[in-house]
């Protein structure tokens, strides 16, 4: 058994998410003259997310089950005309997608519980997208590959997965969530969807896929998250989306 992952940053030092309340509390009174409420309480979390690198804004309530995280305080916003995914490392063949190309990939729905080791849960949210496995087969993994390393326009976040993870079908390089583009404050234009692994998984923001000979651990795996994020019950052999 692995061990279940905690959000030791959270819940410790450097900050904790009390202490960081007050900050936020600050920092959320200095978007009151922003127009949010045009796009309503989520889109007023989704930027108070920005203003709050250690993910306190998790601890305010949201209709939709969900909490926005950056460890970033602002995230440039991307669409079709600037987005790319480059896919580097060990291929024979380095890519880069527009968000047109992506969207004219073959598409898999993946319907499956967000859970965060925060606590909260989204029950059944269906991503879709491309597979990660077809992408790697585009780019052709070289013999050395055994390991991803996913980079965010963030300019800050990253995460990994091993080869044998990264090609089961279950893992999206998702373009939509709950039917709809993801948003910019869910990690759009392209976000990662790990859906048997805790969400910390699911790069938001997703802007490379470098195959590496190593697991490169990620941002939160360097600050004690386990590296293989698996959800209590996940299958972590079958291949079943
Ligand atoms: N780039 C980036 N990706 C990220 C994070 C982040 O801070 N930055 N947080 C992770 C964590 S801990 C969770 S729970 C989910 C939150 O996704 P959401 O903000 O769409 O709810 O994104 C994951 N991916
Ligand atoms: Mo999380």
């Amino acid at each position: 058994m692995s061990e279940t992952p905690k959000r030791k940053a959270a819940e410790g030092a450097p900050v904790g998410r009390r202490a960081m309340l007050g900050v936020l509390a600050a920092g959320v009174a200095g978007l009151a003259a922003a127009p949010y409420l045009q796009r309503g309480w989520e889109g007023f979390l989704g930027a108070a997310s920005q203003v709050d690198p250690t993910g306190a804004t998790g601890l305010l309530p949201n209709p939709g089950g969900f909490r926005y995280y950056s460890i970033v305080g602002s995230v440039p916003h991307k669409d079709e005309t600037n987005y790319r995914l480059r896919v580097t490392g060990l291929v024979d063949k380095p890519r880069s997608y527009t968000l047109g190309q992506l969207r004219a990939m073959p598409q898999t729905r993946v319907v499956h519980d967000v859970v965060c080791t925060d606590g909260w849960r989204v029950e059944k949210t269906p991503f879709d997208g491309v597979r990660l496995a077809d992408i790697l087969d585009d780019a052709g993994v070289r013999s050395p590959g055994a390991a991803i390393r996913f980079t965010c326009f963030d300019g800050a976040y990253s995460e990994s997965l091993t080869l044998e993870q990264a090609r089961r079908s279950d893992v999206l390089v998702a373009l939509n969530m709950q039917d709809k583009p993801i948003t910019h404050e869910h990690g759009g234009p392209v976000r990662l969807y790990v859906a048997p692994m805790y969400f910390y998984k699911s790069a938001k923001w997703l802007s490379g896929i470098s195959v590496t000979d190593t697991v490169v651990p990620g941002y939160w795996e360097e600050r004690g998250y386990a590296v293989d994020g698996w959800l209590e019950g996940a299958d972590r052999h079958s291949d079943a989306a």
